[in-house]
């Protein structure tokens, strides 16, 4: 499947100022163009959810953006990525073409689940994203695992294992955590604390609001990051990751976030006043890059609006791709299930035609 390439932009006289950070303006710019494009193509898939182009559950990442960009602009492409079903942002991240991901939210045969996943099972092995998993934390053992082959396999490959505030509460996270630490698995449980499971805060869940703390128990490195700040995001992703190459095992980082829409597409939001949301909006991570940018003159007003329209045809080209892709055949139902050929269940006499 093809990547998204940035098409070589006319370049515009910007007057060169000394930096006023530590980060290139290269790595600006990709924050800025890949959030954008998060961004962009989830707004698009909210307008196609009401008009029921999209169907099936549908969660958005609005507003988390930054712990996708941050975590990107340090991993390799060779790493392994895995989440829950909020997993528009991270495949985008990775370098998937988001057309393969409309397809996919409508259920057409050249979406990178062959249409059979939707939504919350977006997948892509050749970008190493592991999914999309819609069991609440049935990622967190997974990733676990995917670190454990890396580390059987002797490469230095590491796994970010991504899990909202709610996920933590699974019995699993404590198996999973506890194997992780003993064996020294290459592995980063991010926790996208975006404060709700659903309408349920991280205060009316559990005596502990600090969920970094939970690795503390296991003596895993375990620490809380700015969720909404590309920069923090990369320096503990930085940091993590060193460790888990080195052979020094896992860690664990409690992002704190917010999603600014609903839980999914149907979510009244009675559990929050509009004042929060727009207490965090006023910490958008895409203006905040944008504000860096600015500053440092890396960007013209042109080459921005140029980025800007760059971003929206690829969200056009996304849905005219997927509008005009056809859905799997009835045969297809039967493929891709299990991966050995005579699996008993799936003989002839069995198949529905
Ligand atoms: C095992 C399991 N229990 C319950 C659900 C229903 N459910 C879906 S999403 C969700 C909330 C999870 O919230 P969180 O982990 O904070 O992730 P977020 O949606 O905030 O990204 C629940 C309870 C489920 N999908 N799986
Ligand atoms: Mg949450």
């Amino acid at each position: 499947m093809e990547k998204v390439v940035s098409k070589t932009k006319k370049a515009t006289p910007v007057a060169e100022t000394k930096s006023t950070t530590k980060f290139s303006k290269e790595t600006y710019i990709k924050w800025y163009e890949s959030m954008l494009l998060m961004r962009k193509f989830e707004e698009k898939t909210g307008q196609l959810y009401i008009q029921q182009k999209i169907r099936g559950f549908c969660h958005l990442y609005i507003g988390q953006e930054a712990l996708v960009a941050g975590s990107e602009s340090v991993l390799r492409r060779e790493d392994r990525v895995i989440t829950a079903y909020r997993d528009h942002a991270h495949p985008i991240g990775r370098g998937l073409h988001p057309k393969y991901i409309m397809a996919e939210m409508m259920a057409k045969v050249t979406g990178c689940s062959k249409g059979k996943g939707g939504s919350m099972h977006i997948f892509s092995k050749e970008f190493n994203f592991f999914g999309g998993h819609g069991i609440v934390g049935g990622q967190i053992p997974l990733g676990a695992g995917i670190a454990f082959a890396d580390k059987y396999n002797g490469n230095d490959l590491v796994t970010l294992c991504y899990m909202g505030d709610g996920a933590v509460r699974q019995g699993a996270l404590h198996e999973a955590f506890n194997m992780a630490m003993l064996w020294k698995l290459p592995v980063i449980f991010i926790i996208e604390n975006n404060n709700y499971a659903m309408g349920t805060s991280v205060e009316r869940t559990s005596n502990v609001h600090d969920l970094w703390k939970l690795g503390l128990s296991y003596e895993m490195p375990s620490y809380p990051v700015d969720g909404m700040t590309c920069e923090a995001v990369h320096e503990a992703i930085e940091e993590a990751v060193a460790r888990a190459r080195k052979g020094d095992g896992p860690t664990l980082l409690e992002m704190k976030t917010y999603r600014y829409k609903g839980h999914s597409m149907s979510d009244a939001q009675s559990y929050r006043t509009k004042d929060e949301v727009k207490e965090y909006q006023a910490q958008d991570p895409i203006e905040k890059v944008l504000a860096t940018i600015r500053k440092n003159n890396w960007m013209s007003e042109t080459d921005i609006e140029a980025a800007e329209q760059k971003v929206e045809d690829i969200v056009a080209e996304s849905v005219k791709f997927a509008e005009e892709s056809p859905f799997p055949t009835p045969d297809e139902l039967f493929k891709d299930v299990y991966t050995q050929d005579d699996y008993p269940y799936i003989d002839d006499e069995n198949k529905i035609e």
